[in-house]
């Protein structure tokens, strides 16, 4: 059975199994909180489920920052892109220039970006949020540790018609490059609200439990990077409808994707991972400490 994530303006709202966990939650604001770190709730949610959800964190004026952001590191990357090295995997375009990979819709004459990683050296509106306490001072939570650094972040941008992400892990894709998969966590920051309709993030609650588990064997050059239908048990499928401006933050070893975008607006989102501070980031490999305020 599919557990919905619904919108609202709060940092819970999951409706289904998790309910009574998450009402007890105590509920702070971003604005004046003095502790933004998880709650004994949270914690133990996102050891269960692999998952914690924050709705609303942001606010509308903070997200129109967040969309000019968007537009600025979108037409930089476009300008990149164009001196960049081609190469096409399974039908989907991809560009290498310098640290940048840059993503596009698979139509083979699409000029339409998907996926720009890193994208923070790309936008001042967006590195903002590499120093961001309401998502550091979680990640604080999780890692256990006392300072923390970045390991990589992407803007995802799926336009109208836009490709969904098919089930993953995204430890499997890094494990070549980090000695500690596990303590690569996640926060995804919706810049536009998440439904079905605009192919919402999706998760299998629990799944992380299981650390990485083997890719699909079809034959297919990134078959490998999508997980083998036979180990995900989609009746633990929760779908993310949240509000503009929430965040979700997931384990690296958590089953995810999203759907197509069936709108006419564009699902814009921008995904950051960190790990403990003094490690070399994923794509420059350049240490990039992120302070957290106690
Ligand atoms: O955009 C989404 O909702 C999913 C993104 C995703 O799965 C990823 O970037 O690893």
């Amino acid at each position: 059975m599919k557990t919905t994530m619904q919108t609202g303006a709060n940092w819970t709202g999951l409706k289904g199994k998790d309910s009574e966990a998450m009402d007890s939650v105590e509920m702070t604001t971003s604005a004046g909180s003095k502790e933004l770190g998880f709650t004994a709730a949270e914690q133990h949610q996102y050891k269960q489920e692999g998952f914690v959800v924050r709705q609303g964190v942001f606010s509308e004026r903070e997200v129109d920052g967040f969309y000019e952001g968007v537009e600025e590191a979108v037409e930089t990357a476009l300008q990149l892109a164009r001196q960049g090295r081609e190469y096409v995997l399974d039908g989907k375009r991809f560009v290498d220039f310098a640290e940048y990979t840059f993503q596009f819709e698979p139509q083979s004459d699409s000029d339409r970006l998907r996926v720009v990683e890193p994208v923070h050296t790309l936008s001042d509106n967006l590195a903002v949020l590499l120093s961001e306490q309401r998502l550091l001072q979680p990640m604080q939570s999780i890692l256990g540790c006392s300072s923390v650094g970045l390991w990589t972040d992407k803007l995802n941008c799926k336009g109208p018609g836009g490709s969904g992400f098919g089930w993953h892990q995204d430890s499997p894709y890094w494990v070549h490059d980090s000695d500690h998969v596990d303590l690569l966590p996640n926060v995804m920051v919706g810049f536009d609200s998440f439904s079905v309709e605009n192919g919402c993030f999706r998760a299998i609650a629990g799944s992380h439990k299981k650390g990485c588990l083997p890719g699909r064997s079809d034959g297919s050059q990134l078959g490998g990077f999508y997980t083998d239908p036979s180990v995900i048990t989609l009746a633990d499928e929760v779908l993310f409808e949240v509000c503009k401006g929430s965040v979700i933050f997931f384990d690296p070893h958590l089953i995810h994707g999203s759907g197509q975008n069936n709108s006419s607006h564009a699902r814009r989102a921008m995904i950051l991972t960190f790990q403990p501070a003094g490690f070399p980031s994923l794509k420059s490999g350049e240490t990039i400490a992120c302070p957290v305020k106690e």
